[in-house]
């Protein structure tokens, strides 16, 4: 590692543009997984990682020279954020890239959930059709609905001007509500829950939210209720859920993403009510490429420029100051 260009660490496995665009501007460190103590006395030369997944506090305390940590993926929950503004080490993620193919993934996610489409394609694909007739009718529909948006950011905006155009109504729950926006606003998300029967889940998994969609909050959503998750897993009490698609507390859901990635509770697989997706909301080459990009621009711009073109809130820090 003796080289002039500045040295990144990739741990894990990252999106392949990201591996072939690096090597234009930057020395490449590999490392099997985010362990500091897989990190070698030569790696004292890393200045930035560039990663899909996580880095925690040790990974960064192991690394002496590093400034910058490049996020793949707008959710940063996988980086001890805290840490690294602790330390003066600046994070990046991708926002904006994902937010129009993210919120299309939610729509279709929606209507594959009410409509039964995967399961009706399952019963075309299997001759039953032909063999058994039609497929039956699908209990629950979009129409007439009213859709809550816990988290109306870049993907929830986004999500709320798709429903519009589907004729549904729209409300949403955050901290602090948005100008210019006629969409009716819950100071909590329990209200939001109870005054509709669709909730799209679209928040950061942070500390503040995580499983608060519980059992209260599903049984305010109301028997006739659907929960669409495409934000974090994290969010979502998992028990709680299963236990309320059981019982009839809500009529059903659809996730894309889980608590304990790659692992989905058998008893989420085992409900015919759900729609269930292997975290792909953003996941299309186009938009994956375009993360990818955003990814090595942020460390290029860091390294010429002193500073990081889209750096999280919790680290606004530039390299002169620090
Ligand atoms: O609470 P606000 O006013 O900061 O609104 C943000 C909301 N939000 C929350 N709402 C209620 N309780 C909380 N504790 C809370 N924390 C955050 O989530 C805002 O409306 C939204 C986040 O929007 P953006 O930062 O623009 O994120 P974006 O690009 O929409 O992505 C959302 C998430 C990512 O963090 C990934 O986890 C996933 O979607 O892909």
């Amino acid at each position: 590692m003796s080289s002039s260009l500045p040295c990144i660490l990739v741990p894990g496995k990252i999106n392949e543009r990201v591996l072939q665009r690096l090597p234009d501007t930057f020395e490449i460190v590999r490392l099997e997984r985010a362990d500091p103590d897989l990190v070698t006395a030569d790696m004292v030369d890393v200045r930035g990682i560039a990663v899909s997944g996580r880095v925690p506090a040790g990974l960064m305390d192991a690394l002496p020279g590093l400034e910058i940590i490049a996020n793949f993926g707008v959710g940063y929950d996988g980086v001890d954020v805290k840490h690294a503004a602790s330390k003066g080490i600046v994070v990046t993620n991708t926002p904006d890239v994902l937010t129009e193919e993210v919120a299309d993934t939610a729509v279709g996610l929606l209507i594959n959930t009410l409509r039964q489409l995967p399961q009706a394609e399952q019963w075309l694909r299997q001759g039953r059709w032909a063999r058994d007739g039609a497929f039956a009718l699908s209990p629950l529909s979009l129409r007439g609905r009213t859709v809550g948006l816990y988290g109306l950011g870049r993907i929830g905006l986004a999500i709320a001007k798709r429903l519009e155009a589907f004729g549904v109504s729209v409300a949403y729950h955050t901290r602090s509500p948005r100008d210019g926006l006629t969409y009716a606003y819950y100071p909590t998300l329990e209200g939001l829950a109870a005054a509709v029967d669709t909730l799209v889940v679209i928040v950061p998994g942070t500390e503040a939210t995580r499983k608060t969609v519980n059992a209260g909050v599903l049984s305010a959503l109301g028997s006739n209720g659907v929960l669409i998750n495409v934000g974090r897993g994290s969010t979502v009490d998992e028990a709680a859920l299963v236990a309320a698609l059981q019982n009839g507390v809500i009529a059903g859901a659809g996730l894309d993403v889980f608590d304990n990635e790659p692992h989905v509770p058998d008893a989420l697989l085992a409900l015919p009510n759900v729609s269930l997706l292997p975290h792909v909301a953003s996941a299309s080459v186009v938009t994956r490429n375009a993360m990818a990009d955003l990814v090595v621009d942020n460390l290029k711009a860091w390294f010429s420029t002193g500073k990081a073109l889209t750096p999280v809130p919790e680290t606004p820090f530039t390299q002169r100051a620090g």
